[in-house]
């Protein structure tokens, strides 16, 4: 597929998606959620990904959804449902079912599903400059595109309603110290910093953090004898990898493992 509005890149085993309408503050367009599921799926296939990392270019992280298009698409006629359901859906299902660390390089405003898509991702790393908006509200919506399930498991129910019910935008420093994001990082040098923490986690065994993203999700529903016998299950899966061993090893070897994610 042929990219026009994010900018799709592989470096060293990490996988890069930039959002490229930064004159919109990347707002998102049902040609940008298909142009990054696309993306996502290059990064399930290709076992030399690693890692993938979710950015903005320019000034913005993600606006959420392009107001001009409802718009354009006339307010009184809009399928909403239709739209959420064929695209940021399956958009932000695919980040959360990835079986390999996705981290959000919040680089500016994550407004709307914006900030659902960073809520989506595993890790955020969040610019000085960056900012968090519940948007939704300030339109008469509202959270949409996971938002309602994935803020409250990562900053608390209370935090989550009080944002989703103000709108009240949320800088890089309260986002840090409510749980919003894993860390804040200067501005300058801000990409090279994303780069080096994303690539430290392409490093690691792939296959088990994969599979405790899954586990960690479904154990949000599961009673305390559903998931140990899920434990039970996966670990055998991760005894039989090849970074099992590796590890093993390494440690009796007394030396640093060499994952390769298989
Ligand atoms: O079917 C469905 O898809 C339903 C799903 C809905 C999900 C949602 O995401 S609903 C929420 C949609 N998003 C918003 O309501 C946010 C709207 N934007 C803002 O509130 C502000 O722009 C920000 C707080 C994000 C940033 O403010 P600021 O002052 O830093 O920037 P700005 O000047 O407002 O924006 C810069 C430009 O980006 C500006 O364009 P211009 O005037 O320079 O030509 C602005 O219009 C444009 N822009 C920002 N957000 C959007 C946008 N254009 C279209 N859609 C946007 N969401």
């Amino acid at each position: 597929m042929a990219y026009e509005q994010i900018l799709f890149e592989t470096k060293e085993s990490v996988a890069w998606i930039r959002l490229n309408r930064p004159e919109k503050l990347n707002a998102l367009t049902h040609q940008l959620a298909a142009e990054a599921l696309d993306a996502i799926d290059v990064c399930t296939k290709e076992p030399e990904i690693r890692c993938l990392v979710v950015t903005g270019e320019g000034r913005g992280f993600c606006a959420g959804q392009d107001l001009t298009e409802f718009q354009r698409d006339g307010l009184e006629n809009l399928s909403v449902a239709e739209h959420l359901r064929s695209s940021y859906n399956r958009l932000i299902q695919a980040l959360v079912d990835l079986p390999k660390p996705v981290v959000a390089g919040v680089n500016g405003v994550a407004a709307g599903a914006g900030a659902s898509l960073a809520a989506a991702c595993d890790i955020r790393i969040a610019s000085e400059t960056a900012s968090f908006v519940q948007a939704f509200v300030k339109i008469g919506l509202v959270p949409d595109s996971g938002g309602t399930w994935l803020l409250p498991r990562i900053v608390g129910f209370a935090t989550a309603l009080e944002l989703s019910i103000t709108g009240r935008k949320v800088d890089a420093s309260e986002a840090h110290r409510i749980g919003l994001v894993n860390g804040v990082v200067p501005a300058d040098g801000f990409a090279e910093e994303v780069e080096a923490r994303a690539r430290s986690l392409a490093q690691l065994p792939t296959r088990a953090i994969g599979a405790t993203k899954r586990i960690m999700a479904e154990a949000l529903g599961l009673s305390l004898p559903e998931t140990l016998e899920r434990e039970a299950v996966l670990q055998q899966e991760m005894a039989g990898s090849d970074d099992f061993r590796e590890g093993v090893t390494a440690f009796t070897e007394k030396r640093e493992p060499r994952f390769t994610g298989r």
